[in-house]
């Protein structure tokens, strides 16, 4: 099977948050490929990518990008497949602009925007898991279990260091 999932990011400086998405779909055995993708400083490779997205058969765009954090915001305006924004968290404002700039889309083209930095691409790869387990019934029962897992690991009672 193809990859579905493309995860994209501003400049190699995100991959340290983006990772956490990787990561989640590492463990739940899903497809990905990973791209550099600056909406200000290469977008005519963001005109490409997405102009191609769904031809190619992705299925879900993770798109993290920080301050003026236009990528997904754009992705999202050149394709009809879903995306999911990461706002990576910065040094000016510790990504609250990166946040805004992602979450204050206009109606008619929604970024499904997540948690500043890195549980947010963390949950970006969950949210991604779960859109693709609506159609893929092995997945979903992975997806299950990955939470229960999860919850189990959470203790009970808080205890000493
Ligand atoms: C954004 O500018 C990127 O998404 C990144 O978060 C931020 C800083 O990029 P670098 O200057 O580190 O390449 O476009």
């Amino acid at each position: 099977m193809g990859v579905k999932v493309g995860i994209i990011m501003g400049s190699q400086s995100d991959w340290p948050t983006m990772k956490e998405a990787a990561v989640i779909l590492d463990e739940l055995g899903i497809a990905y490929e990973t791209r550099i993708v600056s909406a200000h400083r290469t977008p005519d490779r963001l005109w490409t990518y997405g102009k191609t997205a769904a031809e190619r058969g992705l299925q879900v765009i993770i798109a993290g990008a920080g301050g003026a954090a236009h990528l997904p915001g754009m992705m999202a305006s050149k394709t009809r497949i879903p995306v999911v924004g990461v706002p990576v968290q910065t040094r000016a404002l510790s990504g609250v602009d990166s946040l805004y700039s992602i979450v204050q889309m206009p109606k008619g083209y929604p970024v499904a925007t997540m948690a500043i930095g890195a549980a947010g691409a963390a949950n970006a790869g969950l949210m991604a898991a779960g859109i693709l387990a609506l159609n893929d019934p092995a997945l979903a029962a992975r997806l299950d279990a990955w939470r229960e897992a999860l919850s189990a690991s959470i203790p009970e009672e808080p205890a000493d260091d």
